[in-house]
C-alpha cells in the first residue's frame, strides 16, 4: 500500500508513526470494549412485530413499515421521551469490562440518530431533554476510569436529525448553508466533547462515507489539526477524513489518515504484511451484524468464548487490538448471552495475559497449530489446533539470531519437551523445532505454550 508518492496531496496525513506514551499504550491495549447504547437499544431489532433481521437494529429508524421515513417524526424520533434507564448503573459496566480485561472501551456518545448521551448545549435532542437527564458520557468517562480503563468516544458524524445534514454535496444556497450548519454543529460538538471529557483519550469517528463530508476534505483537515491542538496526545483512528482525492483511511499516496488504521470492522486483516507496520484495531460484534441491543437474535449465529479467543490472539498476533462489542437493551441491561461471554472470555484473558497484552508480532511461523505473539525474550504460541501428533511445530527463519531455548505451558508452568528438527534443511532453508504437547495434558479451549529465546549457535 506504501506506493511511491505519485500523487499530489494537499490534505494527507497530520501525523506519522508516533512513538508517544499514548500511542505505546494504545499498542498494549490487546482488548476492547465497544458499546453501542442508545434509542435505538429501546427497540431492539423489532418494531410493531417487525424484525427484519438484514440490518443491524441501530439501524431500526432506516427500516420501512410503520417505522417508514413518514413516520420517523411520531415514531423514533419521540424515543426520546421514553429514555429513562432508571436501574442502570454504568459502575457494573465498567466492573465486567475490568473482569473480561478490557483496556479501553469505545462509548457511543452519538450514533447516526442525532441523539447526544451527553446534556450538549448545541442540540436540543440530548439525554437533558428526555426523562433520565444523565449525562452517560460522563459517567462512563468517570467508572471506567476509575477501573483504569481509558476511553475513546464514539462520534458519528452522520447524523439523520440535524436538518443541514445530507449525504449528497449540496447543490443549492439552502443545502450549502444547511451544510454549513451541521459542519459548524460537528465541530462545536467535538470540541464540546473533549472540553467536558479531558479524562478520554481518544475519538472514534464512524459515519464518514458520505460524499458531502468526503468533498468538505479541508474542513476535516483543519477540524483534525483543531482536535489535536485542543488535546496534545488525542488518539484519532484512519476513518475520520479523506484526502482531497476522495481517499480514505490511506491518502492517495498510501500513507496512512490518523494514527491507527480502524477500517477492520467485523473483518480481519489476513496476514501482518498488509498491514505495513501500522497500528489498527479490529471491532467484532457478538452476532453477525448487530451493534444495538438485538431483542431476539433469533438463528443468528452468536460468536462463543473460543471463537473470540481465537479473534483476539490473531489480532494480537498481528499486532492489532481486538474490540468486542456489547449492546445493552434500552434500561442498560447487558443480555445474559453477552454477559457470560464477559465472563468466559476474561478468565482466559487472565490466565494468559502474559501473550496478550505487552505482545506483538513475531517473525516464526506456528505451521497452523494457532497464533504467535511474543515480547523480546519469550514467544508464546497459542494453541487452537492441537496436533493429532502430539507436537507443535514451529518454523523459524534460517537467519534466526534466538531461536526456543525452553518451553512450558504458561497456565500451570509445566515444562514440555523441545527438539530441534532438522527437517527445515531438507525442505526448505528454514529452521524447525517441536514442542511435545503430553498426551495427559487435556484442555477444553484454547491453550499457552511459552518460549524462551536463546542465541541461535
Ligand atoms: O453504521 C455503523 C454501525 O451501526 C456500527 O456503529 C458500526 C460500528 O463500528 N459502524 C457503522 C458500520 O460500519
Amino acid at each position: 500500500r506504501s506506493a511511491a508518492p505519485s500523487a499530489e496531496v494537499r490534505f494527507g496525513p497530520l501525523v506519522g508513526h508516533r512513538e508517544d506514551d499514548a500511542m505505546r499504550r494504545f499498542r498494549r491495549y490487546g482488548l476492547g470494549q465497544f458499546i453501542h447504547f442508545g434509542l435505538y437499544s429501546i427497540p431492539g431489532n423489532e418494531w410493531h412485530g417487525e424484525r427484519p433481521a438484514s440490518l443491524a437494529p441501530e439501524w431500526i429508524r432506516a427500516w420501512s413499515g410503520p417505522n417508514a421515513p413518514e413516520n420517523w417524526p411520531d415514531t423514533y424520533d419521540r424515543l426520546n421521551e421514553v429514555f429513562d434507564p432508571k436501574a442502570l448503573d454504568v459502575r457494573e459496566w465498567a466492573r465486567q469490562a475490568k473482569r473480561m480485561g478490557a483496556r479501553y472501551v469505545i462509548f457511543t456518545t452519538k450514533h447516526h440518530d442525532g441523539f447526544a448521551l451527553w446534556p450538549s448545549v448545541h442540540s436540543d435532542y440530548t439525554v437533558a431533554q428526555s426523562p433520565c437527564g444523565r449525562d452517560f458520557v460522563g459517567e462512563v468517562v468517570d467508572a471506567y476510569t476509575a477501573e483504569g480503563i481509558d476511553v475513546f468516544l464514539y462520534f458519528s458524524v452522520l447524523d439523520w436529525h440535524h436538518p443541514g445534514y445530507t449525504t449528497t454535496v449540496p447543490v443549492d444556497e439552502v443545502g450549502r448553508a444547511g451544510w454549513q450548519d451541521f459542519l459548524e454543529y460537528t465541530r462545536a460538538q467535538l470540541l464540546e466533547l473533549l472540553d467536558r471529557y479531558p479524562a478520554a483519550r481518544g475519538l472514534w469517528f464512524d459515519g464518514t462515507w458520505d460524499a458531502s463530508w468526503v468533498a468538505s476534505h479541508e474542513f476535516t483537515y483543519r477540524l483534525e489539526q483543531e482536535l489535536r491542538e485542543r488535546r496534545p496526545g488525542l488518539i484519532i483512528g484512519s476513518r475520520f477524513r479523506n484526502d482531497e482525492h476522495g481517499a480514505r483511511h490511506f491518502d492517495s499516496n498510501g500513507r496512512l489518515l490518523g494514527d491507527y488504521e480502524q477500517g477492520r470492522e467485523r473483518k480481519l486483516p489476513s496476514d501482518h504484511a498488509m498491514l505495513d507496520g501500522h497500528d489498527w484495531d479490529g471491532v467484532m460484534t457478538i452476532g453477525p451484524n448487530a451493534w444495538g441491543f438485538m431483542r431476539d437474535t433469533g438463528d443468528e449465529y452468536q460468536k462463543t468464548a473460543d471463537d473470540l479467543i481465537d479473534l483476539l490472539m490473531r489480532c494480537r498476533s498481528m499486532g492489532g487490538n481486538l474490540v468486542v462489542n456489547f449492546g445493552p437493551d434500552g434500561e442498560g441491561r447487558m443480555s445474559a448471552y453477552e454477559g457470560d461471554i464477559a465472563e468466559q472470555l476474561g478468565g482466559w484473558v487472565r490466565a494468559n495475559a502474559d501473550a496478550i497484552y505487552d505482545c506483538g508480532h513475531v517473525d516464526i511461523d506456528p505451521t497452523g497449530v494457532g497464533w504467535l505473539t511474543g515480547d523480546r525474550d519469550r514467544v508464546f504460541l497459542t494453541v487452537i489446533n492441537r496436533p493429532v501428533t502430539g507436537v507443535a511445530r514451529l518454523r523459524l527463519p534460517a537467519d534466526a539470531s534466538r531461536v526456543p531455548v525452553t518451553a512450558r505451558l504458561l497456565a500451570s508452568g509445566r515444562e514440555l519437551e523441545l527438539r530441534r528438527t532438522d527437517i527445515g534443511f531438507d525442505l526448505d532453508d528454514a529452521i524447525y523445532y517441536d514442542v511435545v504437547i503430553p498426551r495427559d495434558f487435556t484442555a477444553d479451549r484454547a491453550f499457552v505454550i511459552e518460549l524462551t529465546l536463546g542465541a541461535a549457535f
